[in-house]
């Protein structure tokens, strides 16, 4: 069998530099401010650090729109601040891991720039297409294809000057980069290899798997009803997916230099997710699945939501588990910068339930196998922000969705009620780190408004409490570090038709833990029949360990068995 890569054991910490920390004032968070806080990191005892975009760009999506791969973003720092970050980093044993957006670049990069001039020798670093046959260019219709773009409307956006359309599957300053041109491939790994002279340790790489696109680029299925297409096979895991991976893999060093990487993947099955993750070929370490972040999504929209029906977020990630068990590596997450609060999402963020249900959905999470992503702020429990009006937004998916969704007719406060619980900016509000003005995240003026209960929720009243979320999960990374069975051991589901209990084993050949977690703000009894013996078990985590058969509202325990 093949070694265990490094990260079979890691935990990754996520920050999101402008809502991290703001060390100059402008209301922004910045690599100072990051630097200023690194010793809060390392003492959860995370080990990989993952940073969202950097680099300069227009902010039209938060940095995910890039004008320049070699450049911090001064409204971020310099690149010597960003020597200071990896020293500070290294020097506390944590490694470092870039985002890597490189599905589309901002339409204010020097290569789109170039681009748009047809003579260009950069015009097919882009995908560049005539209007469709028989409309006149520029009017509604004659987009080159029917697809829709991520972030609403049309794909394709209109260029006056060259008479031509340019594709972009999120907004449209964010222009695809055409990954059929071998210049554009050789560009990006020639960027990647400076980044890690530079001393990054791996890549999370955004919507990677958009990068192989089915050509020739056509139109796909429409819904009924629906006034763009989203087909799924026209866009991602196009044909020459693995073939761009591996080429990647080698022109970088991935698994020479042994580089951590995580491919996102919209739209990716477990089935799919093995060939990428297999460790018999230099692919990908692991991606990210969506699959279990769209359980509780309606039959239209992303905003338009059904409750969590736990049966199947279990028996989802058990599949995966099953799926990517011995060939593959999962890695396994509830929160980041595009997803709401888990709290408050699939939790109970009353302050009467908001710690106890934080601590069990990170046992849930941590016990399984793969690699543990702690988003910043989910270690304090954090819950969403709870805007109620639309000029406290500031994404653009979640502002072009209340234009588009409120001129469609749909009622005011029916799109506000769907960005309560879903937009991106839930997850994005600055950390509190004390009570103070603006949580002490800034002397000024935030860019995004602080959460209504900072002066409770924050780091600093987190810090105090021992047995508060922090704290568990302190313990949830000490143990994966401490014990085989955590980081090895085979995963079996139980109960899988359970509503209410969370419970499964990790086996090891004598060693088993056991999960057994109550989900739900209500009593839970335990059908202790059915589970493992647990006369000699020893208690690692939760509960008091007295009487297993009834479980507290929340409450969420860990058994080491023997
Ligand atoms: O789910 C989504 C589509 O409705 C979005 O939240 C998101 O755009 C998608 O998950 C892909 O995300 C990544 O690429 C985007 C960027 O806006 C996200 O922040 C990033 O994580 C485009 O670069």
């Amino acid at each position: 069998p093949l070694s265990d890569p490094w990260w079979s054991d890691a935990v990754v910490y996520q920050i999101y530099p402008r809502s991290f920390c703001d060390s100059n004032g402008d209301g922004v968070g910045d690599l100072q401010g990051i630097i200023s806080k690194l010793d809060y990191v390392a003492d959860l005892g995370v080990d990989v650090v993952w940073l969202s975009p950097i680099y300069a760009s227009p902010q039209d999506d938060n940095g995910y729109d890039i004008a320049d791969y070699e450049e911090i973003d001064p409204l971020f720092g310099t690149m010597g601040d960003f020597e200071e970050l990896v020293a500070g980093l290294h020097r506390r044993g944590l490694k470092l891991v870039m985002d890597l957006v490189v599905n589309h670049t901002s339409d204010e990069h020097a290569w789109f720039q170039s681009s748009r001039d047809p003579q260009s020798p950069k015009r097919e670093w882009y995908h560049w297409r005539p209007a469709r046959e028989g409309f006149e260019p520029g009017t509604p219709g004659a987009e080159p294809t029917n697809w829709g773009s991520f972030f609403g409307g049309s794909a394709w956006a209109y260029d006056e000057a060259s008479g031509e359309y340019y594709l972009h599957l999120f907004s449209r300053k964010q222009p695809d980069l055409n990954w059929e041109n071998p210049e554009v491939r050789e560009a990006v790994y020639a960027m990647m290899n400076r980044w890690v002279e530079r001393g990054v340790d791996g890549f999370r790489m955004d919507v990677i798997n958009l990068i192989s696109k089915t050509m020739p680029l056509a139109d796909g299925h429409q819904r009924p009803g629906e006034p763009y297409s989203f087909e799924v096979e026209r866009v991602a895991n196009g044909p020459r997916m693995v073939e761009f991976l591996e080429e990647m893999n080698a022109a970088v060093g991935i698994d020479a230099r042994q580089l951590f990487t995580v491919g996102e993947m919209v739209m990716c099955t477990a089935e799919q997710a093995r060939i990428y993750t297999s460790r018999a070929h230099p692919r990908l370490g692991m991606v990210f699945t969506f699959e279990h972040m769209s359980l509780d999504q309606g039959p239209g929209s992303k905003f338009e939501l059904k409750p969590l029906h736990l049966p199947d977020l279990k028996t989802n990630l058990a599949h995966w588990q099953e799926q990517l068990g011995e060939e593959g590596w999962n890695s396994l997450y509830f929160e980041n910068h595009d997803q709401p609060r888990v709290v408050s999402r699939f939790g109970d963020d009353s302050p009467e339930h908001r710690v106890a249900a934080a601590k069990a959905w990170a046992t849930v999470l941590h016990l399984h196998r793969g690699t543990p992503y702690v988003y910043q702020g989910q270690e304090i429990g954090m819950t969403n922000a709870g805007f109620t009006r639309i000029k406290q937004y500031r994404d653009i998916e979640s502002l072009n969705y209340f234009a588009d969704a409120t001129a469609a007719g749909v009622p005011e406060q029916t799109v506000l009620a769907g960005l309560a619980l879903k937009s991106r900016d839930n997850a994005r509000t600055p950390i509190p780190w004390g009570a103070g003005p603006q949580g002490g995240f800034t002397r000024g003026t935030p860019w995004l408004p602080l959460n209504a209960n900072a002066d409770t929720v924050n780091v600093q009243a987190a810090l105090a409490a021992s047995d508060g979320v922090r704290a568990h999960y302190q313990r949830l990374i000490a143990l994966r570090h401490e014990l085989e069975v955590i980081q090895k051991g085979r995963f079996d589901l139980l109960l899988p038709e359970d509503p209410k209990l969370w419970v499964f084993t990790r086996t090891l050949t004598s060693e088993q833990v056991l999960v057994v977690a109550n989900m739900s703000a209500h009593l839970a009894s335990v059908p202790v029949q059915q589970l493992p013996d647990l006369r000699d078990a020893e208690l690692l985590l939760g509960g008091s360990g007295a009487d297993i058969q009834t479980l507290e509202p929340w409450e969420a325990r860990v058994y080491l068995v023997r």
